[in-house]
């Protein structure tokens, strides 16, 4: 896909699993947070408590169907298998799933994301075929229980001053109040997960968000 529309894509990019949304309803989390204006959403289906085989896959077609109803793309995580049998609009894969170049070529003309969190990882995942990088943690986060260290809105600097130009958005602990910082060094966009999810008013929240992108 050219950069110009995935960059208009990962402008605020929401992650959410059923673990994500406590005691919300994954279905009403993703039509509230689509109602506040959410331009991207990624699957993340991940954790111990997270539902497994055709529950997995249940959960994923609804969620699938409020995207396509939207024109939201749908984004699986890390589930390559799951992502072509739904014939998902892509797949977000991190350095320990299938490498980014078999992904690739078994989901030619899809979305392919890719964590990185390296310089040289960036290279080889723009040679694999990524359309977008996904950078962080920037913040420290809860939500990832095998998580880096928090680099700060720096990391995303540093990427764009080794000319690592592709689209790419920021990831962990992002919140409306520290959300623009992250832009303002060089990503596309953000990606969140608890801001979102975990918020008591996950419309509200979102709004949030597309407030300080437009001030
Ligand atoms: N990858 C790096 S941090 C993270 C992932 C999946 C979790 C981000 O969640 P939150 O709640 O927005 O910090
Ligand atoms: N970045 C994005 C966009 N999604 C993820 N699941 C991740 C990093 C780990
Ligand atoms: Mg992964």
């Amino acid at each position: 896909m050219n950069y110009h529309k995935i960059k208009e894509y990962l402008s605020l990019y929401f992650i959410m699993g059923s673990v994500n949304c406590r005691d919300h309803n994954p279905v009403n989390v993703l039509k509230q947070a689509i109602e506040g204006g959410i331009t991207l959403f990624q699957y993340r289906e991940k954790g111990e408590a997270a539902l497994k085989g055709r529950e997995k896959y249940h959960l994923a077609e609804e969620l699938q169907k409020i995207c396509a109803d939207a024109k939201i793309p749908f984004i699986v995580n890390d589930d390559v298998e799951l992502a072509i049998e739904l014939e998902a609009d892509g797949i977000h894969v991190g350095q320990d799933d299938e490498a980014a170049r078999f992904v690739r070529g078994r989901m030619k003309n899809k979305i392919l994301g890719v964590s990185a969190h390296t310089i040289d990882e960036a290279h080889q995942a723009i040679y694999d075929g990524a359309d977008y990088l996904g950078i962080g943690p920037i913040f420290p986060t809860s939500s990832k229980a095998d998580a880096k260290k928090a680099q700060g809105p720096e990391l995303i600097k540093h990427f764009r001053n080794q000319e690592i130009n592709i689209p790419l958005v920021g990831i962990g602990g992002i919140t409306s109040a520290n959300a623009q910082e992250v832009i303002e060094t060089g990503a596309d966009g953000v990606s969140v997960i608890s801001a979102i999810a975990g918020a008591k008013d996950i419309r509200k929240a979102t709004e949030e968000f597309k407030i300080k992108f437009r001030s």
